[in-house]
């Protein structure tokens, strides 16, 4: 049975909620015959990844899957790409700014996602979710994040697909601002879904031409 890692983050930037946190719980932890094990990892640069790490060592998954709330965004966004950057005048829930600072000395300046990101947007669309790719997770907390990981990932040589996806504002936060997008949670987890199910047919299809 494969299994995927899911996370989100807890609210931030004075919010009470994080649409992103919303939506993990709206996730089962079983989905098509995989299991799904959840987490919510603080938004804080460098101790969202130092919770995650014993996590993957311990359960070994085959999909690590993080998402992270992006307001203002329209779409699903599935994100191509984290770079080795710091940058945000915003501080994370410590308190913490940083201004043009590597996330790891020495790491390249940017480091791709191992999931096919335009065939799962395309399967979403089709379904009639907005997705979209994206090219810039940000500078702040997720790319850290998204980094930090794609980083073990490659430097352990890991077998493990590892994706990144941006949720819009809910519309309870949305409707407290002016001019927001949003996107219910109904249909963002219907999003997930249908792009877990596709992770999962390429797996197995890739099982079955493997196996004699
Ligand atoms: N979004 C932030 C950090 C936590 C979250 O949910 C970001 O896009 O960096």
């Amino acid at each position: 049975m494969s299994l995927i890692l899911l996370t989100a983050f807890e609210p931030f930037g004075g919010e009470k909620e994080n649409s992103s946190r919303t939506l993990l719980y709206e996730i089962p932890e079983r989905v098509y015959g995989s299991r799904v094990i959840k987490a919510v990892l603080p938004v804080v640069y460098g101790h969202a990844f130092d919770r995650l790490e014993p996590l993957i060592e311990r359960e070994k998954p085959d999909y690590v899957i993080m998402l992270g709330e992006a307001q203002g965004r329209t779409h699903l966004s599935l994100e191509q790409q984290a770079i080795n950057l710091m940058d945000s005048q915003r501080p994370d829930n410590l308190g913490n700014t940083h201004k043009d600072d590597k996330i790891i000395e020495g790491g390249p300046d940017a480091l791709f996602t191992t999931i096919l990101v335009d065939d799962l947007v395309d399967t979403m669309r089709k379904r009639n979710i907005p997705a979209e790719r994206s090219y810039s997770a940000g500078t702040y907390v997720c790319n850290d994040l998204f980094y930090r990981v794609l980083h073990y990932v490659e430097t352990f040589n890991l077998k493990i697909k590892a994706g990144f996806i941006h949720v819009p504002a809910l519309p309870s936060q949305a409707a407290k601002k002016g001019d927001m997008p949003s996107m219910s949670v109904d249909l963002a987890s219907e999003g997930l879904l249908a792009m877990f199910d596709r992770l999962l047919r390429i797996r197995a299809r890739q099982y079955r031409e493997k196996s004699p």
